[in-house]
């Protein structure tokens, strides 16, 4: 968690279009203007250094960086997400990487989402989901192999868009997560903090070196969660949560 820089970029006009699973009303832009704003000031009062790229009106979900491209402080991967819309998202975002990191990977097969892969300190769980399918998890698993990253597949729960909407990292040896994906037994082996019934759209937290981002509407968990060494900053979210937003698939962190 002790990051030093960010990737993120800023929303276009498209964003209030960007897609939903579960359909609803369009994000207001002022709105997830303001709310991303706020991210952002977020990451950099937390002590990192956020280069912000210019919005992708083409794409309305291009300010979800994390499911095009994974970065690690040995390289970065670029993804060939799930969604037929989000697709060439990765080419947009190779300049920077190619800029800040020594190997830039990509993905030849299949399709694989950022926002399915969970890295935790031993290894990274790769979600199978509606965007991320076998032929892309095990793509995804040699090229972190590559990076001495060991990695294995789960299931991400039906409700849910990715494995990261049910489950988070809260410090290097406890993860956050929704009772079916708890048991479901991933977890076991880590300290697993289950999420409070009914708060289940918070489960998506961020950890930036002493700073746990919360959202906003969830008081059982921003409770719970003080007292994991971090100071729990709870942010508004309302608009952005209308695009499926999670606070981990807005920056690219290393
Ligand atoms: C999408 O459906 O692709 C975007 N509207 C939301 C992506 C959120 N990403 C994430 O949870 N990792």
């Amino acid at each position: 968690f002790d990051f030093t820089d960010a990737i993120v970029r800023r929303p276009g006009a498209s964003v209030v279009k960007g897609l939903r699973a579960g359909g609803g009303d369009d994000p207001t832009l002022d709105g997830v203007l303001a709310e991303h704003a706020g991210y952002v000031a977020a990451l950099r009062s937390a002590g990192l250094t956020v280069e912000e790229l210019e919005p992708l009106e083409d794409f309305p979900d291009a300010i979800f960086v994390e499911d095009p491209a994974l970065v690690f402080t040995q390289g970065a991967i670029l993804l060939r997400p799930g969604a037929p819309s989000r697709e060439a998202e990765g080419q947009y975002l190779r300049d920077a990487l190619n800029r800040r990191f020594p190997r830039v990977l990509q993905q030849a097969d299949g399709y694989a989402d950022g926002g399915d892969v969970l890295v935790m300190p031993d290894r990274a769980w790769i979600g199978l989901s509606a965007r991320t399918d076998r032929t892309g998890a095990a793509a995804l698993g040699a090229l972190l192999e590559e990076l001495g990253i060991r990695w294995q597949v789960a299931e991400t729960p039906a409700e849910v868009l990715h494995l990261k909407t049910a489950s988070s990292l809260v410090d290097e040896e406890t993860v956050l997560a929704t009772a079916p994906l708890v048991a479901s037994g991933i977890f076991a082996g880590y300290r697993v903090l289950e999420v409070p019934a009914g708060e289940e759209g918070g489960a998506n937290v961020l950890r930036v070196r002493d700073t746990l981002l919360v959202g906003t509407g969830y008081p059982r968990l921003a409770e719970m969660l003080d007292g994991y060494g971090a100071k729990v900053t709870v942010l508004p979210n309302a608009e952005i949560a209308k695009i499926d937003a999670g606070f981990t698939c807005m920056s690219l962190r290393w």
